[in-house]
C-alpha cells in the first residue's frame, strides 16, 4: 500500500484520538536520568494510550518491541511482570514496574508531570474505544501491522527514532521496528508551539525557519537544519534518514530476515 494511503489512514486515526500525542504543551518537570523502558506492541491501543502520555510530556522511552509471536523482549516481559500483558513500563530511576496503562499514565502523571492523571470511567471508556478503533485502522492484508514478529537480524545497539504518537508518516516506521522486534530509543518530537503545525514545508516556509521549540525539535533543528518526524538514526551502521519510506527500505534491507 502507499505511503500516501498509509499516511490519509493513519491521519483518520489520529483525528479518531483528537490528536493526542501530537503536542506537548505541559512538558515533563524533569527527564528521567535513565531512560523508561516500555514493553511495547505497536498496534495494541493500550500501548498507544501510554505512548500519547510519553509525547505529551515530552519524555524519551526506550520501546523494547513486543509483537505476537516474538521472543526476543516478550520472554523478558513475562518474567518481569509474572503474565504476558502490554503495555508494561519499567522505570530504573524509581524501580517501578507497571502493568495496566491507566496506572502507568498515572504514574506518569505522577512522577514526571503535573500530578497523577486519572480519567473518569466514561472518559477512560472513550479513550480506551476510540484507541480501538486507531488499531483496527492498522488492519492491511496479512493481517494488523506493528502486531506479529517477523524474523529479522539483531542489532547490537539499539536505534534512535525521532516521532510523535500522532504523527501519521512515522506509524509505519513504528510498527516495522515493533514486527522486527528492534529495539529503538524513542526520541519524542512532538509538537510545542502552534507554527509547528502543519506539513514541514508548508510550515517552514510560512514561519520562516525550523521552530526547536522543544529538546528534540531543537535538536534536529541543529544537527540537520530542519524539523521533520520520522528521522531515524541507527548506530550500528552510521545510517541517518528522514523520510518514511526510506526508513521502510532501509529496515527492510539491513534486519528483515
Ligand atoms: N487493561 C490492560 C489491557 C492490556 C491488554 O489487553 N493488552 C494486550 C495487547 S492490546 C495484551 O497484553 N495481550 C497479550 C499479548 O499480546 O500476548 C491495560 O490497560 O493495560
Amino acid at each position: 500500500m502507499s505511503t500516501q494511503v498509509d499516511a490519509a489512514l493513519n491521519l483518520i486515526a489520529g483525528t479518531l484520538r483528537g490528536w493526542r500525542g501530537a503536542a506537548s504543551f505541559a512538558p515533563a518537570r524533569q527527564s528521567p536520568e535513565q531512560p523508561l523502558k516500555l514493553y511495547d506492541i505497536e498496534a495494541c491501543p493500550y500501548c498507544r494510550l501510554v505512548r500519547e502520555v510519553l509525547s505529551e510530556l515530552d519524555l524519551d522511552v526506550m520501546i523494547l518491541p513486543c509483537p505476537k509471536g516474538g521472543s526476543r523482549y516478550r520472554d523478558e516481559a513475562t518474567a518481569l511482570a509474572g503474565r504476558a500483558q502490554f503495555p508494561l513500563l519499567v522505570d530504573d530511576n524509581t524501580g517501578a514496574v507497571l502493568l495496566e496503562s491507566a496506572d502507568i499514565i498515572a504514574y506518569l502523571g505522577k512522577t514526571y508531570g503535573r500530578g497523577a492523571r486519572r480519567s473518569s470511567p466514561v472518559r477512560r471508556g472513550f479513550d480506551v474505544s476510540t484507541a480501538q478503533l486507531a488499531s483496527a485502522l492498522q488492519w492491511r492484508p496479512g493481517g494488523l501491522r506493528g502486531m506479529t514478529a517477523e524474523p529479522a537480524a539483531v542489532p547490537d545497539q539499539p536505534l534512535i527514532l525521532f516521532s510523535f504518537e500522532a504523527s501519521p508518516y512515522s506509524k509505519p516506521v513504528r510498527a516495522r521496528l515493533c514486527e522486527l522486534q528492534l529495539p529503538y530509543l524513542l526520541r519524542n518530537t512532538a509538537k510545542g508551539t502552534w507554527t509547528d503545525m502543519g506539513p514541514p514545508l508548508f510550515r517552514d516556509r510560512l514561519f520562516k525557519a525550523p521552530q526547536g521549540t522543544t529538546r528534540n525539535r531543537r535538536w534536529l533543528a541543529e544537527h540537520t537544519g530542519q524539523v521533520q518526524v520520522p528521522y531515524l538514526i541507527d548506530p550500528n551502521t552510521g545510517a541517518a534518514m528522514y523520510e518514511s519510506q526510506a526508513i521502510l527500505d532501509y529496515l527492510n534491507q539491513t534486519y528483515a530476515r
